[in-house]
């Protein structure tokens, strides 16, 4: 018997399986975390730290298949990751809202949030941000592109809010510096 390719329709559900072992992995190195550290805190802090190292490495990967050109605003980054980054890497979009007055600060709401399928927080959990890869994910992302920022959830359905709200913020445009100087 020939082996299945892809388009066959024992694929069919390869990207369906795939998005839940992904959903499962997480939430079971979520668990490990929480019973390493036993400390909330600490864990939403390790979060964050993973997801900035998978960003600095991500953004690589993310540059050449997104086929976008570097942009001169931030408000183009913050549409950038909320329709084309989310969407690579997690299968959903993000709607940008709420600027501040100078376009250095906004939200990404996620429209969907596949990382959190199967979840349930027991009471021990308060104060966790479970999906803070996400934080991380982005601010090394966009550090490897010479921005400085600052993500943290400000809505978290998990946590009893009505939507998962990440706020985004530019701390500064770091300058970029080359090895050779121009004479
Ligand atoms: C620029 O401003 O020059 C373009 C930079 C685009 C940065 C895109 C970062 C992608 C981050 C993906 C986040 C995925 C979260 C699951």
């Amino acid at each position: 018997m020939a082996p299945a390719k892809p388009g066959d329709a024992a694929f069919a559900n390869v990207d369906h399986v795939n998005a839940e072992l992904f959903t499962l992995t997480y939430g079971a190195m979520v668990r490990q975390l929480l019973t390493d550290f036993e400390d909330v805190e600490e864990v939403n802090k390790q979060l964050d730290t993973m997801g900035y190292n998978i960003g600095i490495r991500l953004i690589d990967d993310f540059l050449s298949k997104a086929n976008v050109t570097r942009c001169s605003e931030f408000r183009e980054t913050a549409d950038v990751i909320a329709k084309i980054g989310f969407k690579m890497f997690l299968g959903v979009t993000a709607t940008v809202s709420n600027w501040n007055a100078d376009f250095t600060e906004c939200s990404l709401v996620l429209d969907d949030n596949p990382l959190v399928d199967f979840v349930e927080l027991p009471e021990t959990c308060q104060g966790l941000y479970y999906c803070n890869v996400l934080c991380g994910v982005i601010r090394g992302a966009l550090e490897m592109v010479s921005m400085r920022t600052e993500v943290k959830w400000a809505r978290d359905m998990l946590r009893g809010d009505d939507a998962y709200e990440l706020r985004l913020k530019l701390i500064e445009h770091v300058a970029e510096e080359y090895p050779y100087k121009d004479d």
